[in-house]
């Protein structure tokens, strides 16, 4: 009944398309939206079907698909009809990602043509430009203030620049990642200056009240996002009289998506994007999208919904273009955001696992193994046609998100576990040299992040500092033991920029007036070219590190165990210092990698005999892949020396 009803709605709505959309060669538009129209429509009926304009947006919606498809040039149809026949192409173990801001890598974005070769020459060959749209100058939280999102900001150059660093990136097989900033506007947008304008149309693109009560009820239950910088949710606008939820900065205005017109607005944004030759959107914020009274306001049903029709959306107008989700939320939540089932309800192909990330900081930190083993257990499978995107560091701080059950489970109060975290990290324990900074510190919970450069982090900071060749050493382990297991996990690892060559904090934000009071800036530096040369000469610092992680690239591109094919297993290694697991190729199953590490700081060694009952191992000798050293199946145990790692294959 209902699909008939859907049938006959998308009857009515071709037929009024306008005739400069109708006259146009259309064929597959027309075969993906027969397709996912049952989808969209349902989608689109639960969010708005009780609006009495609900045809009208509906046949919107479509017009606006249908038009970036008309835009859509040539060649990127020719990518979507390729990815839609290889259609889990991004599961390959072959990319390798890095995220970085194009002012500080290169100047500008027209710069960045000429470092290009630097990330080649790591192996990395999915680039994250981090936010370029136009945002107003200091009130652009690094650029998630998002003034024009169809501009590029003057900093970073034009229009032109994206589109001639796009097509040089697809020459050299590279895949271009962006930001949509999808959550909320700088209050210098367009819409805001209308909706302060006093427009009724753009005062319903945001939540705004004329006094405290809803602002008052919403806060029972929102927590803080930036509570030291932007305490509460909601902002007063002097110019309006009226309060605004702003659940980030005070200039960062939430948009409504409880009005069809912003989620169409948007996706016509995702799809402009989609339509410059931008292989992968991240999306920003994914899970603060939908407000509810009563609620944290975030992972509501709802976001997922407006992401599943965004997808669907996408799905007919620019196929071949991926998501990714940002949501730094509890691991059971997270995994939602990849879609409830591949077919129905399909979301982000991608996610950050953020989950993860904390757990290999929380066994830095404890040289314990415990929670990290028992969080990446609970960690719910994902669907099939879905991958992690596994990070150490990125621009943002570090949080302490997992759960309260999984911390109990291993030991620990899971309060005090997270303050000794904060505590280590900002170099306030004992025998931590960890130079990191306490972000975001929220007095009424007691709750801390963390900010600082993944070397500086690791200790190496100190170390130099103190000229202590160990601890230098040891630093140099950590940050590479750190970064093989983003390598092997399973998904795409995404490396930072300047973590190859061990690039510690940067405290010049401080004399910033627009920076000093987030030190999140700590950690954005510029990329300091005379260091990256010294990657070419041997015995420095910035070369171990450097040829360490080229070498784990180089070996993951060649290892098919590594693509992400849901093909881990945890391992038990009865040593609570030790990290295990095995991946295997899908193709080949005897083709089995172990991967150790070890998160302890003197050498740490495992039985062999259990393992050869696991079925790893049987031709009598396996070898290390990243050293090339071979071992025979006589020895009794493996030894792993101090914050190191093995990836063994049989
Ligand atoms: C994201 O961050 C961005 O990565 C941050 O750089 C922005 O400041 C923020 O959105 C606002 O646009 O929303 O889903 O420190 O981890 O704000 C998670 C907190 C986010 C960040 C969090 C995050």
């Amino acid at each position: 009944m209902y699909e008939q009803v859907s049938h006959s709605l998308l009857n009515d709505i071709l037929i009024a398309l306008k005739p400069e959309i109708k006259n146009q060669k259309l064929q597959h538009f027309y075969t993906r939206l027969g397709a996912n129209f049952y989808a969209i429509h349902s989608l689109f009926c639960s969010l708005y079907g009780a609006r009495p304009d609900f045809k009208k947006q509906m046949q919107h919606l479509v017009e606006t698909m249908a038009k970036q498809y008309i835009s859509r040039p040539a060649y990127l149809k020719k990518t979507d009809l390729a990815r839609e026949k290889d259609h889990n192409w991004f599961l390959s173990q072959e990319w390798v990602g890095m995220a970085l801001y194009c002012d500080n890598f290169a100047d500008n974005l027209s710069g960045m043509h000429n470092k290009l070769h630097y990330l080649q020459d790591l192996g990395v060959n999915l680039v994250h430009i981090m936010p370029i749209a136009d945002c107003p100058e200091g009130k652009s939280d690094g650029g998630y203030a998002v003034r024009d999102f169809r501009k590029i900001d003057s900093r970073f150059g034009s229009l032109k620049d994206l589109d001639s660093l796009a097509s040089d990136l697809r020459k050299r097989g590279m895949l271009l990642t962006l930001d949509i900033v999808v959550n909320h506007t700088s209050d210098e947008h367009v819409w805001a200056k209308k909706a302060r304008a006093g427009e009724k149309e753009y005062q319903d693109y945001y939540f705004i009240f004329g006094d405290r009560q809803m602002p008052d009820m919403y806060e029972e239950t929102m927590p803080e996002v930036f509570p030291e910088t932007a305490p509460g949710n909601f902002t007063w606008d002097e110019e309006m009289g009226k309060w605004v939820m702003t659940v980030f900065n005070h200039y960062q205005w939430d948009l409504n998506y409880q009005n069809p017109a912003v989620f169409i607005e948007m996706l016509d944004i995702v799809l402009y994007w989609a339509n410059h030759g931008v292989d992968i959107l991240r999306l920003d914020a994914v899970a603060f999208l939908w407000k509810k009274l009563g609620s944290n306001c975030q992972n509501e049903r709802e976001a997922h919904q407006i992401l599943q029709l965004m997808k669907d959306c996408c799905q007919v107008t620019a196929p071949g273009v991926l998501f990714i989700a940002e949501a730094i939320v509890a691991p059971n939540e997270i995994i939602k955001y990849f879609g409830e089932d591949a077919i129905n309800a399909k979301e982000c192909e991608i996610a950050y696992n953020a989950t993860f990330m904390a757990l290999l900081w929380e066994a830095i930190a404890t040289k314990r193994t415990t929670l990290l083993n028992r969080g990446v257990r609970c960690l719910p499978d994902k669907l099939e046609r879905a991958t992690w995107l596994n990070y150490v560091r990125c621009h943002d701080d570090i949080g302490w998100g997992f759960s309260d059950v999984d911390i109990v489970a291993a030991g620990y109060d899971p309060q005090s576990h997270r303050r000794f975290l904060v505590d280590y990290y900002t170099g306030n324990y004992d025998d931590s040299i960890a130079r990191g900074l306490a972000f975001g510190i929220n007095k009424k919970t007691g709750d801390a992040r963390i900010s600082g450069s993944l070397a500086s982090l690791a200790g190496l900071e100190a170390a130099i500092e103190a000229n202590n060749q160990d601890e230098i050493e040891a630093a140099i382990k950590t940050i590479v033991l750190l970064q093989s297991m983003t390598m092997a996990f399973g998904g795409i690892p995404l490396l930072y920029y300047g973590d190859a060559i061990g690039t510690l904090n940067d405290d010049s934000y401080l004399n910033d007036a627009a920076k000093f009071d987030d030190n999140r800036w700590i950690h954005r530096p510029l990329m300091n070219w005379d260091k990256a040369a010294k990657r070419k000469q041997p015995g420095t610092i910035e070369n171990r590190i450097f040829t360490a992680i080229r070498n784990m690239i180089a070996v993951r591109k060649e290892t098919a165990a590594f693509a992400d094919r849901n093909n881990r297993e945890l391992i038990s290694m009865d040593n609570p210092h030790l990290f295990a697991f095995s991946r295997f190729d899908v193709l080949n199953a005897s083709s089995k990698v172990l991967v150790v590490g070890n998160f302890d700081i003197n050498p740490q060694s495992f039985e062999l005999a259990p393992m050869l009952k696991m079925g790893f191992f049987r031709n009598g000798s396996f070898k290390s892949l990243c050293s090339g050293e071979t071992f025979l199946t006589s020895v009794a145990t493996v030894e792993v020396p101090a914050r190191s790692f093995l990836w063994l294959q049989t």
